[in-house]
């Protein structure tokens, strides 16, 4: 880890910046119970425990004041009509947004808040995403051909929850209708409980 500033290159074509400290994977067996259609899930998990995502981090400390950083990449395909998609999270510290720049593919960024207002925006090359603080994200590549990849940045001190999100996922889903991306309602999302 650096103590003086510096920089780094972050290729456009295959977006793998020129230093990183963690290499995270994360294989279809890691999305157990995410996707609607749990019958195709556990026959692509019986073939092979496909690569569906892909982070390179680039390391500072977990504290206020530091940005974490490093690009996603979220490969193409679904799981039933589901398209591959991160595990989505809020982040511990709700009060932390994110910024997300995308460098290559399409796709979409789920969002919600912790009351169950939703919100989705679209990936595009070029484009820039903030996510507001308190807002849980997952991003879901739907090319059927490419990769989505994109940069983010985020407070060292955000943290993840995860666990909210794997309990019920997230309110909408992003399917495949007609050679297209859909949103439709998860069956499986609850209205929040409040106190
Ligand atoms: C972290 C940020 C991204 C995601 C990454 C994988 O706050 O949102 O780096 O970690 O895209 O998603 P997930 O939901 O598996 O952490
Ligand atoms: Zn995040």
């Amino acid at each position: 880890m650096y103590d003086v500033p510096f920089t780094y290159q972050l290729p456009v074509e295959g977006g793998i910046p020129s230093t990183w400290d963690n290499h995270i994977t994360r294989r279809l067996s890691s999305m157990q119970g995410q996707y609607l259609d749990q019958a195709s899930f556990e026959v692509m998990l019986r073939k092979e425990d496909t690569l569906l995502y892909e982070v390179y981090e680039i390391k500072r400390p977990e504290a206020a004041g530091e940005l974490l950083q490093g690009v996603s990449i979220i490969h193409p395909g679904k799981v039933g009509d589901e398209y591959f998609m991160t595990k989505g999270h809020f982040h511990k510290v709700l009060a932390t947004g994110e910024v997300y720049y995308c460098l290559s593919g399409e796709g979409v960024m789920v969002m919600e808040t912790p009351e169950g207002e939703w919100n989705i925006q679209e990936f595009h090359p070029g484009q820039v995403l903030y996510v507001l603080p308190r807002w849980a994200h997952r991003s879901v590549n739907t090319s059927p051909t490419d990769d989505l990849v994109f940069f983010f940045a985020y407070p060292g001190n955000a943290g993840h929850d995860y666990s909210t999100i794997e309990q019920h996922g997230f309110r909408k889903l992003v399917v495949e209708r007609d050679g297209k991306p859909a949103y439709i309602d998860n069956p499986r999302w609850r209205e929040p409980q409040r106190s």
